[in-house]
């Protein structure tokens, strides 16, 4: 499994509801390095290049007004396979779908109000991590590295 980068957004009722430590915690515990973190109220504009994919789809304009009604907590994080790992952590898109103990599954109820953003493949996540972070992120070595890794 190699070595990946993925990109997580606290969406804004993560960050109204008081879920941004659960949430990073869940991250953290796992096992997976922060590379980058930032507390933004997105443009129109950027979130709809965000969500590009989706703009034919009927919930679009919904998505777009939810997602910059407020800040969103933007982070990268690293690990081997943190692309898939991430989304298992976030669980199934639908809340009524996703599985106890996952993020959206413990924490939320309406797809349209689902807490959390994980990219969903290595393109993507280079892609979301160039458009959410052009400045760079963190190169830094954790000490718990040859404790989580073999
Ligand atoms: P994911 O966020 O799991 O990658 P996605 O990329 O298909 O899911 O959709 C992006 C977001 O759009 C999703 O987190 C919530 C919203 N969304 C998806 N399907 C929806 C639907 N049927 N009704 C309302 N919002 C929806
Ligand atoms: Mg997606």
């Amino acid at each position: 499994v190699a070595r990946e980068r993925t990109y997580i957004m606290i969406k804004p009722d993560g960050v109204q509801r008081g879920l941004v430590g659960e949430i990073i915690a869940r991250f953290e515990r796992k096992g997976y390095k922060m590379a980058a973190m930032k507390l933004v109220k997105p443009s129109t504009e950027h979130m709809e290049e965000h969500y590009a994919d989706l703009k034919d789809k009927k919930f679009f304009p919904g998505l777009i007004k939810y997602m910059t009604s407020g800040p969103v907590v933007a982070m990268v994080w690293v690990g081997d396979g943190v692309v898939a790992g991430g989304r298992v952590l976030l669980g199934a898109t639908k809340p009524s779908e996703s599985a106890p103990g996952t993020i959206r599954g413990d924490l939320c109820i309406d797809v349209g109000r689902n807490v959390c953003h994980g990219s969903d493949a290595v393109e993507s996540a280079e892609k979301e991590i160039a458009h959410w972070f052009p400045e760079g992120v963190a190169e830094w070595t954790s000490h718990s590295e040859s404790w989580v890794y073999e």
